[in-house]
C-alpha cells in the first residue's frame, strides 16, 4: 500500500492511506536506509496482526535539508551529516513575525535552502498588528530576495489572509518553518478556524517562543496539506550553492562579468561587482549577505560525508522528474 507520513514520534511513522491511519515501523530492509520524513510518501505492508511496516521510501519531489550537527560540538565538527527535515512540499512558508524575531538573514537563509531543496519558498510576516505600517518590511524583504512572494499578516486581525489564500490550491502541500513563538501553529489555527495546533505565549522581553510544537504535523484542510513543525533554533546551511546562486541572480550574473574569471572581487581591474557596488545598482548589504551565504555553503561543502552522496541520489530521481 502507498501512503504518507503525517507525524513521526520516535520510531513510530503514523502513515495515512486514504482516511486510515496506521503505526507503522521501518522494515528490516530499509536498516541503513535515508529515514522517511513528515510528507514522505512511503510503501507500507500490514501483516495479519495489523501490525504496519514501512519497506520503500518513494521518491520526492522536494526535500529541506539541514545540516546535523548532533553530538558535536562545533569547534569538533569533522564530518557533517545532513537532516531532512520535511519532504514533498510545493511550497515553504517562511513564517517570520513583525517583533525582534524579524531577521533578514535568516530568511535570505530559508530562502536559499527551501530552493535547494526543490521548493518555492514564500516569505510570510507575521503579526502585522504590532506594526503601524508593515510597507518597510515587505520592502526591505522585496529588496533582498527579488521575485520571492512577501506578505505580511495577522491572525489576530485576519489582515492579509486573502492574500495567502492563492496558494491553497486542492492538492497543494504547504509547509510552515520559521522560529519559536513566529506564530505558525496559530496560523494554522486561524486558517482551520478551530484549534488544532496548541500554542502559547511568547518571552515579552526578546519575543522568544518557548518551543510549543515539538513534532512535525501533516495537517489536511478542505484538500490542502500544511505541515506545522517546531520552531527551528538556529538554521545551518548544507551545500547550497547553486540555490544561493539562485536566489541572488543578478549578482551571479555580475560575477560572470568580470574581467577576470577568477577575479576576487578585491583589487583586480574591471571588476563588475565593484563597479555595481559604486554605482549602487549593488547594495553593501546585498554582496555581504550573498558572500556569507556562499561561504558558509563552501565550508559545508568541504565536511560533507557519503551520507551526502546518500541524498542526492533523491534529488537526482528529482531532477529527472522535472525534466
Ligand atoms: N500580536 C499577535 N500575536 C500573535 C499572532 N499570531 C500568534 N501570536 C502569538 O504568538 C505566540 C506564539 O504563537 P505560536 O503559534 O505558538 O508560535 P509557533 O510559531 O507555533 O511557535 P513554536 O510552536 O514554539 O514553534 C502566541 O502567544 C500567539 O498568541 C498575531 O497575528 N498577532
Ligand atoms: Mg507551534
Amino acid at each position: 500500500m502507498e501512503g504518507r507520513i503525517i507525524n513521526v514520534q520516535r520510531d513510530i511513522f503514523c502513515v495515512k492511506n486514504k482516511d486510515k491511519e496506521y503505526m507503522a515501523r521501518l522494515a528490516g530492509k530499509m536498516r541503513g536506509e535515508e529515514v522517511p520524513v513528515v510528507g514522505d510518501y512511503v510503501e507500507f505492508v500490514v501483516d495479519d496482526y495489523g501490525s504496519a511496516g514501512i519497506v520503500e521510501l518513494l521518491p520526492r519531489k522536494s526535500v529541506f535539508v539541514r545540516p546535523d550537527r548532533r553530538g558535536h560540538g562545533d569547534g569538533y565538527v569533522k564530518t557533517m551529516k545532513e537532516q531532512s527535515v520535511i519532504a514533498n512540499y510545493d511550497y515553504v512558508f517562511i513564517i517570520t513575525s513583525l517583533n525582534h524575531n524579524f531577521n533578514i538573514n535568516r530568511i535570505a537563509r530559508y530562502v536559499a535552502i527551501t530552493t535547494a531543496g526543490g521548493g518555492i519558498p514564500v516569505v510570510i510576516l507575521t503579526k502585522a498588528d504590532l506594526v503601524e505600517d508593515v510597507t518597510p518590511f515587505v520592502e526591505k524583504v522585496k529588496s533582498i530576495t527579488r521575485g520571492v512572494d512577501v506578505i505580511a499578516v495577522s491572525s489576530y486581525t485576519k489582515e492579509g489572509l486573502s492574500q495567502i489564500k492563492k496558494y491553497f490550491v486542492p492538492g497543494t502541500t504547504i509547509a510552515f518553518l520559521g522560529s519559536s513563538g513566529a506564530g505558525k501553529s496559530t496560523l494554522v489555527n486561524t486558517l482551520a478556524n478551530r484549534e488544532i495546533m496548541h500554542v502559547s505565549q511568547i518571552r515579552e522581553s526578546d519575543s522568544k517562543g518557548r518551543h510549543t510544537t515539538t513534532h512535525r504535523q501533516l495537517i489536511e484542510l478542505d484538500g490542502v496539506y500544511f505541515i506545522d513543525t517546531p520552531g527551528m533554533r538556529e538554521l545551518g546551511m548544507c551545500d547550497v550553492k547553486e540555490a544561493v546562486d539562485n536566489t541572488f541572480e543578478d549578482i551571479a550574473d555580475l560575477t560572470g562579468c568580470c574581467k577576470f574569471s577568477d577575479c576576487r572581487h578585491d583589487t583586480e581591474p574591471g571588476c563588475a561587482i565593484k563597479q555595481a557596488l559604486l554605482t549602487g545598482e549593488l547594495s553593501e548589504e546585498r554582496w555581504h549577505m550573498y558572500c556569507n551565504l556562499q561561504n558558509e555553503s563552501a565550508w559545508a561543502k568541504g565536511l560533507k560525508n557519503e551520507k551526502m552522496i546518500e541524498i542526492s541520489k533523491y534529488r537526482k530521481v528529482l531532477n529527472k522528474r522535472k525534466r
